[in-house]
């Protein structure tokens, strides 16, 4: 009995929040404490839409198609790989003010700009214009759809105003947040300044269930009874919204508010939708036209004035094009910012099947808006070092939001997929987080850099924000410590141990590391308790480090976590645990052999599965020597940590054998940047499975990278006998990973996940604009 209410009361605990009190007050993010960030582009996984940072915001968004295309029905909404758009980016966003995005479809551009202005006290107005041209190289001009839409999510009501028939000229509607609200479709133009053009209209007045139907329900509504006449072409059927009936609800679902207005035009057009907040009564004009147009150009002018003053990039020598270029990727890094609100589901050893943690919300940037357009805990932390270089307040938000996350125990789920739409860009067996599992914890990144930041500018401004900040932070910050410090401790006095790799030693080539950050890295062939991670233990210095200086600088006791960081940094202890002799190289310890391979089986399908037995074949693997408790023979990024998290002291003879090894092509060194696995390791560029492709063996990633050339910075600046060839590597890796990223993205159109190690092309998922967008700093040269 008591075996069983212990289980319960932990899992009890699994679900039980933080008990200090939250960093941010709970109105943090209302249009009342915080108005200039009320709206926002935060809905980064739809090519263009905007919402409120609240639960359940009304939201609004765009979806288009082109007419009499062969391929028929092609219509865009959420970002997707399978598009093959040629490229989107935000071109300009300041995180706050405006955002200008340009689309490349098959055979037109679109350009998407937000401005918002602020009155009233819901938030105030926004704008958008559309402009659509045709490309260049295209010999005609499309008639495109444009499919705006307004969305109520369980709270709020839409009203619809038709003029003639058919064109939804504006939507009035209601809800908690934002007051009363008037959204006003104006007409296409050929333009700026030019007359409204010919276009047919078409609206769609229903309910939906969840904002993550939107597409279907539009989708389903189409027909293609309408007429396409302009006086001065000959009169075609066109496709467009039409009816949508809902289907008899089975659950008591909250059928919510959906408006669509559908524009159908040929390029070129220039359109501008007007949100304007009831509460807003002293507006000195609309926020159209001309109007919008000097506001924008006022406000692009002070986007590129403190571009220039925060990267100081023109004055670096750096081209108009290659500037254009990091400003984009800035751009898409706060474009990619997100609000979200809902329940991550979690799995911890106390109970039997998964179960919901709190609500809870989350304001972060996402790696990639097409593939993983959610948080990633250490993901996050790098994306924040961008950041909080343009705008420290987002990333102290970023931060509280995500501590706020933890749980009693410590514990921060590591993807956080929340809400509706969220959950439906992940495969099911992807969802469930363990809450034995870890990721690194790179928000002691983001806390250095938020130290270096007061330590340069000590004034009472300065310290008046962020000591409260970090005060409130400090408490969870502790509990996350000691939560790493205790569940993912190795079997030696101060080692340590990622949890949750993979169990079916069989399946792979090599168990993944999920936890890590860095998946399929090779690490010890057979996962065992025995086991020691090198990049973990860096991690822990690191934690250590910044922990002593933030208790010191609080005046709370620090001794404890300044003992735990003299312990951990110690660099002859680092070298005992982690220095391989034989290898010349930091290494993972544990239950090893390098006797492994993928051989193909023939296996029975277990009764019950299938109707009958069917052999079939798939890759296993087979262990031909035995393995033994040793150093384990990867040579990567792993290896660097040492190196990369500037744990070795500068005098270490070590960081000689790093610097040769970093400079070597035969094992990292690349034209493109420094690749993630030896070229002369065995795992080098192998599979882990019949369907999972080499991912961090071999290809080039653009954190990593980051860190290196943050730590190759750093060992050049100080006294050593090494900081003359610290000082050369830099300049080289710098000036190769900056010029193969800027030369991609000019040829494909993106910034990538990750960089190939022979060609240099961009691969993975992309847009990636999460870390891949440090490109900035490394050309700034801030870490
Ligand atoms: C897969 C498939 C539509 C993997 O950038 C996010 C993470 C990193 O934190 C990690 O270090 N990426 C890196 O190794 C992407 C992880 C995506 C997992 C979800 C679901 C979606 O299909």
């Amino acid at each position: 009995f008591y075996a069983l209410y212990m289980r319960s009361a932990m899992a009890k605990r699994t679900v039980t929040l933080h008990p200090s009190p939250q960093v941010l007050d709970a109105n943090s993010t209302t249009a009342a404490v915080s108005p200039e960030r009320f709206w926002g582009s935060y809905r980064p996984h739809v090519y263009f839409g905007m919402k409120t940072r609240s639960p359940r915001s009304v939201v609004t968004g765009l979806m288009w198609m082109k007419q009499f295309s062969p391929k028929g029905v092609e219509l865009r909404h959420t970002c997707e790989q399978g598009d093959r758009l040629r490229s989107y980016s935000w071109l300009k966003h300041d995180g706050i003010n405006f955002g200008m995005q340009q689309i490349k479809d098959v055979d037109f551009t679109l350009t998407t700009t937000f401005v918002k202005r602020l009155g009233g006290e819901h938030g105030g107005d926004w704008t958008w214009r559309i402009i659509g041209k045709q490309h260049s190289s295209s010999p005609y001009a499309p008639v495109i759809s444009l499919m705006f839409y307004v969305a109520a999510d369980t709270q709020g009501s839409l009203k619809t105003h038709i003029e003639d028939k058919t064109r939804l000229s504006h939507v009035t509607g209601t809800s908690e947040e934002l007051g009363e609200f008037k959204i006003t479709f104006s007409k296409p133009t050929g333009g700026a300044a030019s007359a409204n053009k010919y276009a047919s209209y078409n609206y769609l007045q229903t309910l939906s269930p969840g904002l993550n139907q939107l597409t279907d329900i539009v989708k389903n509504s189409l027909s293609y009874r309408f007429v396409f006449s302009p006086s001065t072409a000959e009169r075609r059927p066109y496709i467009a919204v039409d009816t949508y009936t809902p289907p008899p609800q089975k659950d008591n679902r909250i059928q919510s508010d959906f408006v669509v207005h559908q524009v159908t035009v040929q390029v070129p057009f220039q359109i501008e939708v007007l949100f304007e907040s009831g509460s807003f009564h002293d507006r000195p004009n609309q926020l159209r036209g001309s109007v919008l147009t000097e506001e924008l150009t006022r406000l692009k002018l002070s986007y590129s004035e403190k571009f220039e003053e925060t990267f100081g990039l023109q004055a670096k020598g750096f081209t108009p094009d290659q500037v254009r270029f990091a400003k984009a990727a800035l751009s898409n890094m706060l474009g990619g910012m997100g609000y979200f609100f809902g329940q991550s589901v979690v799995q911890s050893n106390y109970h039997e099947h998964p179960i919901l943690y709190p609500e809870g919300a989350l304001f972060t940037a996402v790696p990639s808006r097409s593939f993983f357009p959610r948080g990633f805990l250490w993901d996050e932390g790098f994306h924040q070092l961008l950041i909080t270089k343009w705008d420290p307040q987002v990333t102290r938000e970023s931060v509280a939001h995500w501590l706020d996350l933890m749980n009693v125990e410590g514990w921060i789920p590591r993807e956080q997929i929340l809400g509706d739409e969220a959950l439906s860009k992940v495969p099911s067996e992807f969802v469930v987080q363990h809450t034995e599992n870890a990721n690194p914890p790179t928000f002691f990144l983001v806390l250095e850099e938020i130290l270096e930041q007061l330590n340069t500018h000590m004034d009472a401004p300065q310290l008046q924000i962020t000591l409260p900040f970090l005060r409130r932070l400090y408490p969870r910050l502790q509990t996350w410590f000691e939560w790493y410090n205790t569940t993912q401790a190795g079997h030696l006095p101060n080692s340590y141990r990622w949890r949750g790799r993979d169990k079916d030693t069989n399946r792979f080539l090599n168990p993944k590391t999920l936890t890590s950050g860095l998946d399929d890295y090779p690490r010890a062939s057979h996962p065992s308790e025995d086991e020691r991670h090198v990049d973990l233990h860096c991690w822990m210095v690191l934690a250590s480090r910044i922990l002593t200086s933030i208790a010191r600088l609080l005046g709370e006791p620090h001794q404890e976590y300044e003992h735990t960081y003299q312990t951990l940094s110690n660099n002859s202890l680092l070298s005992e645990l982690h220095w391989s002799e034989q290898l010349h190289a930091f290494c993972d310890y544990g239950n090893h052999t390098q006797a492994v391979s993928l051989q193909q089986e023939k296996v029975f399908v277990p009764p019950g599965q299938m109707k009958q037995q069917l052999p079939v074949k798939r890759l296993v693997r087979s262990v031909r020597k035995a393995p033994k408790l040793q150093y384990v023979n990867a040579f990567g990024y792993v290896s660097l940590f040492p190196f990369l998290l500037q744990v070795l002291t500068p005098d270490s003879q070590k960081l000689e054998y790093i610097l040769k090894d970093i400079r070597d092509p035969a094992r990292l060194w690349t034209p493109y940047g420094l690749r993630s696995l030896s070229r002369s390791d065995p795992m080098y560029m192998k599979r882990n499975t019949e369907h999972d492709a080499p991912y961090w063996r071999g290809a080039i990633w653009i954190n990593i990278n980051y860190l290196a050339l943050r730590a190759l910075h750093h060992y050049s600046r100080i006294e050593g006998p090494y900081h003359e060839k610290a000082a050369d590597l830099y300049q080289e890796l710098r000036t190769n990973v900056i010029n193969n990223i800027y030369k991609q993205y000019h040829e494909t159109g993106y910034i990538w996940e990750q960089y190939n190690d022979s060609t240099g092309r961009g691969q993975g998922s992309h847009p990636f604009t999460g870390w891949s967008s440090l490109t900035v700093l490394i050309m700034a040269e801030e870490y």
